[in-house]
């Protein structure tokens, strides 16, 4: 096994049980009294229960796990030890203390997961590794902050004798990145999927392509990367993933159960194409690498047949190396491509994504088109845009500039960030209602949220961090918590409770005066 490899790893034991351990059920200790209470835990858990007592990790604890539950085991097990010293190096396993038991329940719903912890036992459960994944997460924010970068570690840590029952109101919570406007390196997606997987965010949507450049190799269209890569905004920050990195992403974010979904924006925001291609622009004329931050200004030559043959190769490819079920086509801000040609083209571009075994993501201005029900709408500013897909049988995905665009600046005094959609502060970003946002978009219509950070003002990771934290958290709950009983009020006492866990990450977090950071 990789992770034995590791010296220090060696000291706590690692076991895998057959199913037969299933029957193996936790004593109940009849005279335990269990109370409701709330736990300092973003996002909020469905039912937290708590009785007196504890559980204790330290040298004799052994993790034990069924085979399909390995790598949430696994990541539960490295991150103990980054927070307790083990003192002895050979655990008899018949002798071991208490335990650490990842065990698969098939009763439990996609996602979900129940945590019990008895003085003897951690019982951790779920259907599959995606669910004892968000437990492992939950875990995580029940222990101290120390743990997240091994300054203090210890002999023994106790967690409190609890029951959790836990599962997601929507099944899609999301992120975006715009690697367009910047470019931003493998280790830095990462470092950002590292710090999403906290919060249970199940998917990064990684904005691709724009017109101040080109993200992904493409191999039968060489010069987007070789050519339209090298431009940004200011050209401060090109770049480009191979397809190679891009896989190297997408399985580092698939162990954090993230799926990724690449966006190629069409038939506008295609600048950095038209430069690459002269044989792309209606003219035959390539354009100049563009560094500015107009929006609006570049279409694909819609009537041309070599435009279809363009995306076809470029969503193949795209949909050869993505695991995931999405492919999102962008079709926003389309302003100098003529709406008859618009639509035109977003059907054929749907019809492209089908014919490659994906499904379509779009901006909500799709839904003008011929969408079908199987496409997401990603409503962004129009509403009666995402009322329309909803008409259409689509599902809509909420992105509301006007609450959790995270480039949109805290307030008048944030010195990165754009205000076109207002201000949206901390608060702003947490309280709104999903579920009456747009008339004629319920909850069953909704595929979940997706915050967007887009990148023309934002060049380093450290400003990527302060605008996305401390926004995420709320809006990552907002798209996992039932919002019964929810308040800004008592959810700002749980996010000042982060501050621990953002400064021993390292994360540079605008900290805030709406929050009493602790
Ligand atoms: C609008 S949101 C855009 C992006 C910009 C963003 C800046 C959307 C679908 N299009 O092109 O980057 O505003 O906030």
């Amino acid at each position: 096994m990789k992770l034995l490899k590791l010296p220090f790893l060696s000291l706590l034991m690692i076991v895998v049980v057959s199913s037969s351990c299933d029957n193996n059920k936790t004593e109940q200790d009849p005279q335990l009294n269990y109370v409701d209470v709330s736990i300092d835990v973003i996002p909020k858990p469905l039912s937290v229960k708590k009785a007196e007592g504890s559980f204790t990790v330290d040298r004799n604890t052994s993790v034990v796990f069924d085979e399909s539950l390995k790598n949430s085991a696994e990541f539960l097990e490295l991150y103990l030890h980054k927070g307790v010293v083990m003192l002895s190096s050979s655990v008899d396993p018949k002798l071991v203390g208490s335990q650490i038991r990842f065990s698969v329940n098939d009763s439990i719903v996609e996602e979900g997961y129940k945590i019990e912890i008895s003085a003897k036992e951690l019982l951790i459960e779920a259907k599959d590794d995606k669910g004892a994944f968000f437990a492992v997460q939950t875990l995580r924010q029940l222990l101290p902050a120390s743990f997240e970068n091994s300054t203090d570690r210890k002999d023994s840590v106790n967690f409190d004798l609890l029951k959790i029952e836990d599962s997601p109101k929507f099944a899609y919570r999301g992120f975006m990145l715009d690697v367009a406007r910047h470019f931003f390196t493998v280790g830095e997606v990462k470092r950002t999927i590292d710090l999403l997987a906290i919060y249970k965010i199940n998917t990064l949507h990684m904005h691709l392509s724009d017109d101040q450049g080109w993200r992904i190799e493409i191999k039968s269209w060489p010069n987007l990367t070789a050519h339209g890569s090298k431009s940004s905004v200011g050209n401060k920050k090109g770049g480009f993933y191979t397809q190679e990195d891009y896989k190297e992403i997408q399985d580092y974010a698939s162990k954090h159960h993230i799926v990724i979904i690449p966006e190629i924006d069409l038939p506008g925001h295609t600048n950095a194409v038209l430069s690459s291609y002269a044989v792309l622009n209606c003219n035959n004329k390539a354009t100049k690498l563009y560094k500015g931050m107009k929006v609006g200004f570049s279409s694909l030559c819609v009537r041309k047949d070599i435009t279809y043959k363009f995306i076809d190769d470029v969503i193949g490819e795209l949909a050869d190396i993505t695991t995931g079920d999405y492919i999102h086509i962008g079709g926003d801000e389309s302003h100098s491509t003529k709406k008859d040609d618009y639509i035109y083209f977003i059907d054929k571009a749907i019809a492209v994504v089908k014919s490659h075994g994906k499904k379509v993501i779009g901006w909500d201005e799709i839904a003008h088109s011929e969408i079908g029900e199987e496409t997401v709408v990603q409503f962004w500013s129009k509403e009666d845009n995402a009322s329309l897909a909803v008409k259409k049988g689509a599902k809509v995905l909420l992105s509301p500039s006007t609450h959790i665009y995270l480039d949109i600046k805290y307030n008048d005094s944030t010195e990165i960030g754009l205000v076109w959609a207002g201000l949206n502060s901390v608060e702003d970003a947490y309280t709104w209602d999903v579920d009456t946002l747009i008339a004629g978009v319920s909850v069953k219509n909704i595929i979940g949220i997706e915050a967007p950070l887009w990148t023309e003002t934002v060049v380093t990771m450290d400003q990527l961090e302060y605008l996305v934290f401390p926004r995420l958290p709320g809006v990552a709950e907002l798209a996992w918590s039932n919002a019964n009983g929810r308040s800004w009020a008592e959810y700002r006492k749980r996010l000042a409770k982060q501050k621990n866990r953002f400064e021993a990450l390292g994360v540079k977090y605008y900290k805030s005066d709406l929050v009493d950071w602790e």
